[in-house]
């Protein structure tokens, strides 16, 4: 009797392809983000498929363009295609409006509008449908990220069984600010319908337990470590905390490439003598920004030394370009960078270098190579891939990371890194100067401690770590978790 093959089901928000309009129509290639690195050769090795919304193209056009793509990257991509007002109150709207400020923190920049959560179960029962349609009982399915967290209540609906898991890319809000949320309860009710629930950290897996705890006093937690079983309403779920992480060794590798090299060679020469402070983040206001460049104006006042000394270069990537929100973020962070320049800029030196664009890789490696200083400070983030990437690519080792409180890369980097609360800019300022004059045996010493650990729990090993973690018979299963809680000590257990 021939068994059946356990497949790879990736469901999320987007598919892992990049569309552009050619002359000849929309053309397609295949993603470049961590995730589907990291998932790639998993899927070619096992088979696998990957759900997702495409994006904008034509439905019709890109259902023969997926074929071909599909072949080329060794696993079947499937589109779940939505309508425009699907787009607007599931995705700008539920996802973009509500979920992801309010598991930020930043719940007076939520809009509660009941329209939005009726599409976004909509959407999500058509994602379970998907699901349904184009998988068998013997596949895995990982679902991935907020905008997706009701798939498997909507699988149950409709009858369709599979082992499925769920992990979260941002954090999961502490207990008075998750209870503003309309739908709580349905939210953590459906999170639940999961056979395994992974977060970043064990700060949002506390979070998400306890609001359990609240809303469903009678749950029974049991297990120590990285994963951990809940006992609900007759249910069984695994809960883990599986910090994710790049491939190391891929940004190493291209980093010391001679393109990248002379890249950074070239930007240090139009900077001589002077220490380059990096921060690259998407235009958001979870990133911190406008803060950091108050912190950087309150360095150059309070220490002299660092200006002609230093240059702050802030790359801003242009995203959700066309929300108000961000189009205000915008103007202000452009105010301030003019104020500053205006206010220290003299013959020959320019304190900060902004610009607002994405890099191509090449020239973004050759940033992080050069950068002295990297300025890690969002207001809070789920983990920041960009501190991990700074990491890998500061190949001579000198590298000093100034890394917010509120990143969930802190729970990992914290020993080495300068540690700020984004909102104290004095308190980021001192750091500003502290990674300044910090001598080259420190930094070397606490860089090579960071590059140790980023090399260690790289992506491929959060892939394994999850995936094993779904197939455990049971929570004495978790061998590859060996040395994880002594790293984490920064957070207090469940
Ligand atoms: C979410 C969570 C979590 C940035 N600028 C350029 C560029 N990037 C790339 C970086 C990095 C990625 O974008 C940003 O990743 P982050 O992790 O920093 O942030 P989010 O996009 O908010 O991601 C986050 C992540 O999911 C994974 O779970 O860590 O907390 O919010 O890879 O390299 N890439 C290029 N040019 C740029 O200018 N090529």
């Amino acid at each position: 009797m021939n068994v059946p093959e356990t497949r790879l089901v990736a469901v999320s928000n987007r598919l892992p392809i990049a569309l552009s309009r050619g002359q000849d129509g929309w053309e397609i290639k295949p993603g470049s983000g961590g995730l589907v690195t990291a998932l790639a050769p998993v899927f070619r090795d096992r088979g696998g498929l990957w759900i997702g919304w495409p994006g904008g193209a034509d439905e019709d056009e890109l259902k023969t363009l997926l074929r071909p793509a599909s072949q080329e990257a060794g696993y079947e991509l499937h589109p779940v295609f939505l309508s425009e007002e699907e787009v607007r109150d599931y995705y700008h709207g539920f996802a973009n409006e509500i979920i992801w400020p309010l598991f930020h923190d930043l719940q007076t920049r939520c809009n509660f509008r009941p329209s939005y959560w009726y599409q976004y179960l909509k959407v999500n029962r058509k994602f379970a449908e998907a699901v349904g349609f184009h998988t068998r009982e013997s596949d895995y399915v990982w679902v991935h990220d907020y905008h997706l967290m009701h798939v498997a209540h909507f699988l149950r609906e409709l009858g369709v069984q599979r082992k499925r898991g769920f992990f979260l890319h941002i954090p999961f809000p502490p207990v008075d600010i998750f209870l503003k949320l309309p739908w709580r309860t349905h939210i953590l009710k459906a999170l639940l319908e999961y056979e395994l629930v992974g977060f970043q950290t064990l700060r949002d897996r506390r979070h998400f337990v306890q609001c359990l705890q609240h809303l469903r006093p009678e749950i029974r937690v049991s297990g120590r470590g990285p994963v951990i079983l809940v006992r609900v309403g007759g249910k069984e779920v695994r809960v883990g905390a599986f910090p994710i992480s790049i491939d190391f060794a891929g940004f190493a590798r291209d980093a010391d490439a001679r393109l990248v090299a002379d890249a950074a060679w070239y930007i240090h020469e139009a900077l001589p003598e002077r220490q380059i402070i990096l921060g690259v983040d998407r235009l958001d206001y979870t990133k911190g920004i406008p803060e950091r460049l108050e912190a950087y104006r309150d360095a150059l006042q309070r220490f002299p030394d660092l200006r002609g000394r230093t240059t702050l270069v802030q790359v801003v990537v242009p995203s959700r370009v066309g929300v108000g929100e961000y189009q205000a973020l915008l103007a202000e962070i452009e105010r301030l960078v003019g104020q500053i320049n205006g206010q220290f800029t003299i013959s020959g030196w320019v304190p900060i270098h902004y610009l607002y664009r994405s890099l191509d890789r090449k020239e973004l490696l050759a940033y992080y190579r050069v950068s002295e200083i990297a300025l890690i400070t969002p207001l809070k983030d789920g983990m920041n891939l960009v501190a991990k990437e700074y990491c890998a690519c500061s190949l001579d080792g000198n590298g000093v990371m100034i890394l917010s409180e509120f990143a969930g890369v802190a729970a990992q980097l914290h020993r080495w890194a300068i540690m700020v609360n984004p909102y104290d800019v004095e308190g980021v300022s001192n750091a500003i100067y502290r990674a300044y004059s910090m001598p080259h045996e420190e930094r070397v010493s606490r860089m090579r401690r960071m590059r140790n650990m980023v090399r260690r729990r790289d992506i491929f090993w959060w892939v394994n770590a999850f995936l094993q973690s779904a197939q455990a018979s049971g929570l004495h299963d978790f061998r590859f978790f060996e040395d994880y809680i002594p790293e984490l000590s920064f957070e207090s257990e469940v």
